[in-house]
């Protein structure tokens, strides 16, 4: 297993988030990937640095003004005179406009955010980048042969949309990984989100797209972030009406339920017949993740990992959520071991 990594995530550390109306320290934090690192050392398999990529890579799935907002959001912030974290606190809902990109710092963050969980610090951008390079690096590892790649991702990146960051997220990774498969020449490409939580940024960014299938197993919007997508009835527009799955599931899924969804997912995948297949591997999932309610136990992720590995799809699988720190490197491995 090809299995890459950049030492540079450590530079987004030190924020707090919004969770539930109450300030708290960001569930999002370095020692996720320790933890990872140790398990796959454990494991006996060996972790690399990714390619270096130019920036214009990322106009791929983002909008050109969001990703230099972000690239240059810290050093503005700076230059208010203000240090620690940014976290916007009012954002354009109904009614308002979002056709006016504000000028004001402050208004900006709001603009380009959609909750107020996802602290920017100086080193958000290096450390997003080096994620979103992880991960075109695994895909285009897979474009070469290989029949697997893991990209150990931090910040993840499926709540990422075209233009906006949050949930975490600011370069979605999964849809960079699935977008650079397509583009050196491989026509259809399936994106299977097996995180706790809906990826609507992947959603978004793919959503009038019939070359790049989205299919999603999460908890259900009408309780669980992010809330406001993630419905079985969102199907895709355009070119993409059809490529777009949602199974929402209740709170205490347990692995019998979550596996029959599965199984139907999986069916949606081979229907579309793709060429290879990109994984967003949220192990919050866990019946101990603190900020999720299903309740899949460490024996189930070797299951999870069979599963999607009989498909015998050339796979890139980023690393997306997973908060039970002390077991999120058993449940990861315990995916990956299966495409070994
Ligand atoms: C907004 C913060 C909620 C978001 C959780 C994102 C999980 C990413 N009040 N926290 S996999
Ligand atoms: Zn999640």
């Amino acid at each position: 297993m090809k299995i890459f990594h950049s030492p540079l995530h450590a530079l987004h550390d030190g924020g707090m988030e919004l969770h539930r109306g109450a300030l708290v320290p960001s569930y999002e934090k370095p020692s996720r990937v320790d933890h990872i690192l140790a398990s796959i050392a454990r494991a006996g398999w060996a972790v690399e640095a990714p390619l270096a990529y130019d920036d214009a890579v990322f106009a791929s799935v983002h909008d050109a003004d969001y990703v230099a907002f972000l690239r240059g959001a810290y050093e503005e912030w700076r230059g208010e005179g203000r240090d620690g974290f940014m976290l916007p606190g009012a954002f354009p809902a109904r009614g308002m406009r979002r056709d006016r990109v504000p000028a004001g710092l402050h208004a900006r963050l709001g603009y380009y955010a959609f909750d107020a969980g996802s602290p920017i610090v100086e080193g958000t951008w290096q450390a997003a980048r080096a994620a979103a390079h992880c991960a075109l690096t695994a895909a285009d590892l897979v474009v070469a042969g290989e029949r697997s790649a893991y990209a150990l991702c931090r910040p993840p990146g499926h709540h990422a949309g075209r233009g906006m960051f949050g949930g975490y997220c600011f370069l979605n990774n999964a849809a960079l990984a699935a977008q650079r498969l397509r583009d050196a020449g491989l026509e259809r490409v399936a994106v299977l989100d097996v995180d706790y939580h809906h990826g609507n940024g992947t959603q978004d960014i793919f959503w009038e797209r019939g070359d790049v299938l989205f299919v999603s197993i999460h908890g259900d919007p009408n309780t669980e972030y992010p809330f406001y997508l993630g419905h079985a009835d969102e199907r895709g527009a355009g070119a993409g009406e059809g490529c777009n799955h949602n199974f929402p599931l209740p709170r205490g899924t347990d692995w019998a339920a979550y596996s029959a969804t599965l199984e139907t997912a999986l069916e949606r995948v081979v229907d579309f017949a793709p060429q290879a297949l990109v994984v967003s591997l949220g192990v919050d999932i866990f019946e101990g993740d603190p900020i999720s309610q299903f309740r899949l136990v460490a024996a189930d992720f070797p299951r999870l990992g069979a599963r999607i590995a009989a498909l015998g799809l050339p796979t890139v699988l980023v690393q997306e959520g997973g908060y039970a720190v002390a077991e999120i490197g058993e449940n990861v491995v315990s995916v990956l071991a299966a495409f070994d």
